[in-house]
């Protein structure tokens, strides 16, 4: 089981009488079905009646009665990629993920204020982004997108593959090895399937422009699921996360943008908006030249965004 992703942090949550139960992980979230996997491969799930496969999302881990195959309850999430959809509900994009791989790619795909929004995304899901920087082999100055991206997050991995090469699973090795559970994010083009088929090495998902609404019917498991990884992880391919709209983000930003919000305790005043206030230790740092103006103009584009998007229904305290 410890190769599928199970460990204490979900063997802690079971109850004594639910020793007789079977844990399956989910691999799939289809319309009205889930997919599950256990120790033995392939395992039923059978959804209770009047609940919703929207309730699930790829990686969860589940207890199922072992006769009826209903499931019994879900456990507690590890991480969660989600995103609020604008009538308050959630989108989830998968559970229990370790590291999201974020791809951009040497050229105009690449944008720094674009990697912070996905690297708010990441911390905030619970997960360690790592950056994957492809197509290197087309750019003149592939060193220079890498050293625009070291300052984008503290102990950030940049990592810079080709996906069509088996050198790309090597180089991203550390994340990808027996339980451990990946997820790819980026736009579309920067080799995000590539890289699953060479992490997979099956040629599972459609490349090169062919878009998945072309190819429905044809291809109809390409949408949210987990697929192992020939070094012995789990990589979900889809997550689905695709706006990138900031909120309820505030401590993935606070890990992005760590250098800033270290400085607020040294303002003078509490509540220091660092914008004009005398004593502000985050625009001493800006007149030393230790922090970018520009980096300071994002965090603030980004944390007034995560402010006004806000939601404001009382007592709903946000679950993990
Ligand atoms: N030259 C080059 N092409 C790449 C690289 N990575 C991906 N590609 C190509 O870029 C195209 C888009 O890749 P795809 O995996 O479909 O991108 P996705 O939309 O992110 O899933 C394909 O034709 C890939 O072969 C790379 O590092 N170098
Ligand atoms: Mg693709
Ligand atoms: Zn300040």
């Amino acid at each position: 089981m410890a190769g599928l992703g199970w460990s204490d942090f979900f063997a802690d949550q079971l109850y004594a009488d639910e020793a007789g139960l079977a844990a399956v992980r989910i691999v799939s979230v289809h319309r009205a079905r889930l997919g599950g996997v256990d120790a033995e491969g392939p395992a039923e799930v059978a959804l209770p009646p009047k609940t919703q496969t929207g309730d699930y999302a790829v990686g969860d881990w589940v207890l199922v009665d072992p006769l009826t195959r209903l499931v019994a309850r879900r456990l507690e999430r590890r991480t969660l990629l989600a995103r609020r959809l604008g009538d308050g509900s959630q989108q989830l994009g998968g559970a229990n993920i370790d590291t999201l791989f974020v791809v951009t790619s040497c050229n105009a795909d690449f944008s720094i204020a674009r990697l912070e929004r996905y690297l708010a995304l990441a911390n905030q899901a619970g997960t360690t982004p790592v950056l994957v920087l492809t197509k290197a082999d087309t750019a003149a100055d592939a060193a220079d997108y890498r050293a625009r991206a070291e300052g984008l997050q503290r102990d950030l991995p940049i990592v810079v593959v080709d996906p069509r090469t088996p050198a790309a699973a090597e180089a991203l090795a550390d994340w990808c090895g027996s339980g451990q559970t990946v997820a790819v994010v980026g736009s579309s083009g920067v080799g995000k399937s590539t890289l699953v088929n060479t992490l997979t090495g099956s040629a599972g998902q459609l490349t090169g422009g062919i878009r998945e609404s072309d190819a429905k019917g044809r291809h109809t498991t390409t949408s949210r699921s987990l697929h192992p990884i020939a070094a012995g992880g789990w990589v979900i391919d889809t997550p689905g996360i695709r706006t990138l709209h900031v909120s309820e983000m505030a401590e993935g930003l606070d890990t992005v943008f760590a250098e800033i919000t270290e400085l607020a305790p040294l303002c003078r005043f509490r509540d220091c908006t660092h914008a004009h206030e005398p004593g502000c230790a985050v625009q001493a740092a800006v007149k030393a030249g230790t922090l970018d103006p520009e980096r300071l103009a994002r965090w603030r584009k980004l944390s007034d965004e995560n402010t006004s998007n806000q939601p404001v229904a009382p007592g709903r305290g946000r679950r993990r």
